[in-house]
């Protein structure tokens, strides 16, 4: 049977989607470093713009005082050091929102210290995203597990994307989390699938983590069935009060091995080169991008932690040629 013939007898929904196992991203990890570059940017180049850069701004809309024991946020009762805050009114995301569209982001996420929104704060939200889409930004959310019905809910609102990382490998995800599982974050992640609103699911390295659990994360990643269209890779910002403080820091050249094998393994998706920025030189952020980055958080805050100012991201895109897209 010719190329052709197959293309016309064999329907998308026959086309077995790649499946990635452990054994070949280690593999991949264990590239000389020249070689996994030169692949990610190949990757890079025949599915996205080269010098294009995506720019994301983050609010925390609720700070504080969540129910779950998440090692390495500042933001939970049980060790966090983050001032509990009420949720924010719809007039202060809006200046916000409006403050980080005129900067030139693109995007507006708000995120929420809890382990999953009642349906009353849902309303609440659900007003915030209908607010932020009106001046014409993408709106996403980051609010924790989902009860059945409300995805459904965002979506009616307007919600371009939920937020919700799987955060490190499943292997690992209990010496980090005890008060949920991981699987209960692959259920809301179906739910918002199944929504129809876009996931950004990615996770957090330098916690502790093997390199074999670094390329067990990214294959859950890279097999969900669509792959995330947003991958966010934080590096661990260790918070004081937090189990986590103290973390060893990843070798740099370890974290821009696993934005490259996010890169050659989700190659449709955009990766974000998240949390930890502020702490990497300008000579590491630029391999990043080499290695396939291709979206950012911008905006000289995170949800607590901090970020690069504005500046210094406008600087180091002159320097470099990017485009903010
Ligand atoms: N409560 C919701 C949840 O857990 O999904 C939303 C907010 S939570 C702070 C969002 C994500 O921020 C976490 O899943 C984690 O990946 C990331 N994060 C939190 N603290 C971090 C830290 N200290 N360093 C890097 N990433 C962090
Ligand atoms: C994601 O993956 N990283 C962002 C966003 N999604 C919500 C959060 C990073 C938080 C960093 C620590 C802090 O600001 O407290
Ligand atoms: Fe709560 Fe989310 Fe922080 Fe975990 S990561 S403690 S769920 S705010």
């Amino acid at each position: 049977m010719t190329a052709t013939a197959t293309a016309q007898t064999t329907s998308p929904a026959f086309v077995p989607a790649p499946r990635w196992t452990i054994e070949a991203l280690v593999a991949l990890f264990e590239l000389p470093f020249n070689d996994l570059l030169f692949r990610a940017q190949q990757v890079h180049r025949e599915h996205h713009d080269a010098n294009g850069v995506q720019l994301s701004t983050l609010l925390s809309i609720k700070t504080g005082g969540c129910s779950e024991d998440c090692g390495y946020c500042s933001q939970s009762a049980h060790h966090g050091e983050a001032q509990r805050e009420a949720l924010l009114e719809t007039e202060q995301v809006v200046a916000a929102a409006q403050a980080a569209k005129d900067k030139g982001a693109t995007r507006f996420c708000m995120g929420a210290a809890w382990r999953g929104p009642k349906d009353k704060d849902l309303d609440r939200v659900t007003d915030m995203i209908g607010a932020v889409k009106a001046l014409g930004l993408e709106t996403c959310v980051t609010l924790g597990m989902l009860k059945d019905g409300q995805a459904e809910r965002l979506k009616s609102a307007g919600l371009d994307y939920y937020n919700h990382n799987l955060d490190t490998a499943p292997e690992f995800y209990n010496q980090v989390i005890k008060t949920h599982a991981q699987s209960e974050r692959f259920d809301t992640i179906d739910k918002v699938r199944e929504a129809g609103i876009k996931v950004c699911c990615g996770g957090i390295v330098g916690m502790g983590e093997t390199r074999r659990q670094r390329a067990s994360l990214l294959v859950e990643l890279a097999n969900m069935n669509p792959p995330p269209e947003s991958v966010p890779i934080n590096e661990l910002v260790p918070m004081p009060g937090t189990p986590l403080e103290n973390a060893p820091p990843l070798d740099p050249f370890e974290f821009v091995r696993t934005i490259a094998v996010a890169r050659i393994t989700m190659p449709g998706s955009m990766v974000r080169l998240s949390a930890g920025r502020q702490e990497m030189s300008d000579e590491l952020q630029a391999l990043c991008f080499l290695a396939g980055a291709n979206s950012i958080f911008y905006g000289d805050k995170l949800l607590t932690a901090g970020n690069p100012e504005a500046d210094r991201d406008e600087a180091l895109f002159a320097r470099l040629g990017l485009n903010a897209a």
